[in-house]
């Protein structure tokens, strides 16, 4: 194959571990901590999980091997969910870490994410196959998937996946919902009787899966630097041209932490949170008059040009927009035979328009016609509005625009506003993992192994210190169980684990919300660059701006 310098260079790159890891592993001892208690709810979490509920912390540390199996494993893997990059490190991870405690054991990739352990789709991962994926970006080497492992049916079939195949141990390497899965998992082996111990690994970009013992989750290191460097590139074409306004979304599903993130190293003139904007009740034209405030002051100094950041998940934190999101997936679903033998769009659209109730319909006839037709007909399998396909940044875009209109028949706006809208979502999230994640993905990996060989199973495989150097961080395992309460889905009160949203009271929102008031008006661009592989460590291994400040409290 034929592949780049940078690929070849990166099948080269030794990624750091925690020095507790770094040594011979018959000098790596588990020490284990004092029972540990749920977030919340928890006695009904108790009763669901029996076996699994409760364990404690554990923490490998320099010392004579206590626990562990020095016999082969068969170990199978997961991906689950989103690509982020740094998963084929995990994977990596795991593997040299197997191979460390015994050189007979062996990596199972389940294929195509959950649904490969239930329909038994597997491939060996071996040192050959593996070289081809060391230090970059991508799920290729296995596939991901989104198939959650829910119904009996699909836990027996798991079951006898594992059975068969002879596993000590599956590891999922997923997001809050496949944890919540892995855990799920866990505990139903134990009832089982089957001694395969089910062990997690935080993967997304959205960096969602956080909490007081997963200081970030995999991937938002590198999709943050790649959007970083992107918006930056447009700031400074935008500070050149002095002609445009860029209106640019950013992956995230609904948490703003990639915005935050994005907006803290590249000072855009605004940047929207959608948390902030949920927590004060704003309706949409109160969103676009912050947009036009900034627009108009730079207009008056001469720029008509900024950089404004629109998170994924904007439009169902703006209550408004929510109540009206919620009446059309409650119509569609009532009236789903008659919407669906209506003729063309035109009449789809009146359809939608003369049944919606009325604290909903003004805010719906007020979009603009291309945003009307998308809530009206962009559909997920369940009917429900594809929220994530809406097109906010040029929804913000339209609305800005007529509102200058008006500002400048009253005299009130004396600039030209030609604006351009992007979204970047899918070109962070294979990138090559930048060192951070390279490493932390290998580390993880690395402490996944030990977890399995230790038959410590509801593990959630941790690394922590992440703000120190590598050689200092610490690994370990967070019983899965303690991130867990209860929350009502589809009707249901299901155990998950807690999404992290953005805290307003938290560093990060704090640093940006004290200096945004400037970026607003001024132009206070920053231009972080590309991601550098090889160089100072300033330059190569600076974590996120996130967990910097996180970790200065
Ligand atoms: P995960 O939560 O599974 O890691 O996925 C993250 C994400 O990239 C979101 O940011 C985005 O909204 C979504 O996946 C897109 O999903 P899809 O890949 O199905 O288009």
């Amino acid at each position: 194959m034929d592949i780049s310098p940078l690929q070849e260079a990166r099948y080269a790159y030794a990624p750091k571990l925690p020095g507790a890891l770094g040594t011979d592993p018959a000098s790596v001892a588990v020490e284990l901590g004092e029972p540990t208690e749920a977030v919340a709810d928890r006695d009904e979490l108790k009763a669901l999980f029996k076996a699994t509920y409760g364990k404690p912390i554990a923490r490998f540390v320099p010392g004579k091997a206590n626990v562990g199996s020095r016999r082969p494993l068969k170990v199978g893997v997961i991906l689950s969910g989103g690509q982020a990059p740094g998963g084929h490190n995990v994977i990596a991870g795991l593997f040299d870490g197997l191979k460390r405690l015994n050189d007979g054991s062996t990596l199972i990739g389940f294929k195509g994410g959950p649904s490969g352990l239930v329909d038994d789709k597997a491939v060996e991962i071996d040192a050959k196959l593996l070289a081809g994926y060391r230090n970059t970006g991508g799920f290729d080497m296995i596939g991901s998937g989104r198939t959650k492992i829910e119904t009996s049916e699909q836990f027996a079939a798991s079951l006898a996946t594992a059975r068969k195949r002879g596993l000590d141990a599956v590891v999922v390497v997923g997001g809050d919902d496949s944890n919540t899965n892995a855990a799920l998992l866990a505990e139903y082996f134990v009832k089982e009787g089957a001694p395969v111990a089910v062990v997690g690994v935080p993967k997304t970009i959205d960096g969602d899966l956080k909490n007081e013992y997963v200081e970030t989750s995999f991937g938002f290191d590198t999709a943050t630097k790649t959007y970083a460097e992107l918006v930056g590139n447009i700031e400074r074409d935008a500070a050149s041209a002095r002609k445009y306004w860029h209106f640019i979304k950013l992956m995230g599903r609904s948490a703003s932490h990639i915005a935050l993130e994005v907006a803290l190293q590249t000072r855009p003139n605004v940047a929207l949170i959608s948390e902030e904007i949920e927590a004060k009740s704003m309706t949409i034209a109160q969103v676009v008059e912050e947009l036009v405030r900034s627009i108009v002051a730079r207009a008056e100094k001469g720029m008509n040009f900024g950089v404004v950041l629109v998170p994924e998940g904007l439009v169902e934190f703006v209550p408004e927009f929510k109540a009206l999101i919620a009446s059309l997936n409650e119509l569609l679903a009532r009236e789903a035979a008659a919407f669906g033998a209506l003729a063309d769009d035109a009449a789809r659209l009146e359809f939608v328009r003369s049944r919606l109730p009325a604290d909903s319909a003004p805010l719906y006839a007020s979009l603009p016609a291309d945003i009307r037709s998308q809530l009206a007909m962009d559909r997920d399998p369940h009917g429900n509005v594809q929220v994530s396909r809406i097109e906010t940044e040029k929804l913000l875009v339209a609305l800005v625009e007529r509102r200058l209109k008006e500002l400048s028949k009253e005299g009130r706006y004396p600039g030209r506003f030609s604006a351009l809208a992007h979204f970047f979502g899918y070109e962070g999230r294979c990138a090559f993992p930048s060192n951070f994640d390279a490493d932390y993905c290998y580390s993880l990996g690395h402490s996944a192994a030990l977890l399995a060989a230790n038959g410590l199973t509801g593990y959630l495989s941790s690394v922590r210190g992440l703000e120190k150097p590598a050689r200092e961080w610490v690994a370990g395992g967070i019983p899965l169980t303690m991130m867990m309460n209860l929350e009502r889905r589809h009707g249901e009160r299901k155990p998950v684990i807690r999404k992290a949203l953005v805290e307003l009271d938290g560093a990060p929102f704090k640093a940006f919300a004290a200096a945004r008031g400037a970026w607003a008006v001024e132009t206070a661009y920053r231009f972080p660059g590309a991601i550098q592989y090889y160089g100072p460590a300033e330059v190569c291994d600076r974590p996120t701006e996130t967990l910097l400040l996180e970790k200065a409290r």
